[in-house]
């Protein structure tokens, strides 16, 4: 029998992308190792598998390359055995990537800024915007363990990031987005979540986070002052 390809990863410590590309291979049973860039000084690996954007994550399978989280999140479902991530019917797996897409396109800019802008009409408006975001997530987990239905799939996967780095975010800013009050049930699946039995595999602690993300605050302060306050 030949040798499985070896599946490597290459992602960055505390990054929510990349632990979108961990937890597919966790829930997949798919063995891999790890390669942990500092994205101060990236390599030449990084820099040669994912030339167009240069980020983490990037999944290496034998000699192929993939990168950006959602793709390699689909990847990962196609290529290898194991619980699916995505439903088995068009229409299924459709509104799964809508979803997924929503996260990216829509969701995540707001809710970025409203932690890290500076005080003032301006925070208020991407706060009031990342909050009518997260109605529609919970609209979407109402009734659901899962938005995959009873098991993780692609949007979990991509709102990942809410369910960990939420909290981190939350306590790092100083600013309240997302409340078991507001958000019960959103709250309810960031905990199912964050203790998924894959998933905590792959998580960074919180405090870990927690003093990373301190660590960049006034950097992330700055970046959205000058892109968003000009
Ligand atoms: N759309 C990308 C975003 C990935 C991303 O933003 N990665 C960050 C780390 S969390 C990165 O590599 N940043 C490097 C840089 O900004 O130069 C994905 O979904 O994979």
């Amino acid at each position: 029998m030949s040798q499985p390809e070896a599946v490597k990863l290459i992602s960055a410590f505390g990054s929510p992308f990349g632990h979108r590309a961990e937890a597919a291979l966790y829930v997949k049973g798919v063995p891999y190792e790890l390669i942990l860039e500092d994205l101060g000084s990236k390599s030449g690996l990084l820099l040669k598998h994912n030339p167009v954007h240069k980020f983490v994550p990037v999944l290496l399978h034998g000699d192929r390359a993939v990168a950006e989280s959602i793709v390699i999140i689909e990847y990962i479902d196609d290529a290898f055995e194991g619980p699916p991530l995505l439903p088995a019917d068009p229409y299924g797996r459709a509104d799964a990537r809508f979803w997924a897409q929503f996260i990216d396109q829509k969701f995540s800019r707001p809710f970025w800024l409203s932690f890290w802008m500076e005080d003032g009409p301006r925070k208020e408006a991407f706060v009031k915007e990342a909050k009518e975001n997260l109605a529609l997530l919970e609209g979407q987990i109402k009734g659901r363990r899962f938005f995959g239905g009873d098991a993780i799939g692609l949007v979990d996967i991509a709102a990942g990031g809410v369910a960990r780095w939420v909290g981190v975010f939350q306590e790092v800013a100083g600013v309240r987005v997302m409340s078991g009050e507001e958000f019960p049930d959103l709250c309810q699946w960031a905990e199912r979540y964050v203790s998924h039995e894959s998933v905590n595999k792959c998580l960074p602690s919180r405090d870990e986070l927690v003093v990373l993300y301190s660590s960049w605050k006034a950097m992330y302060m700055q970046v959205a002052k000058a892109k968003f306050c000009s």
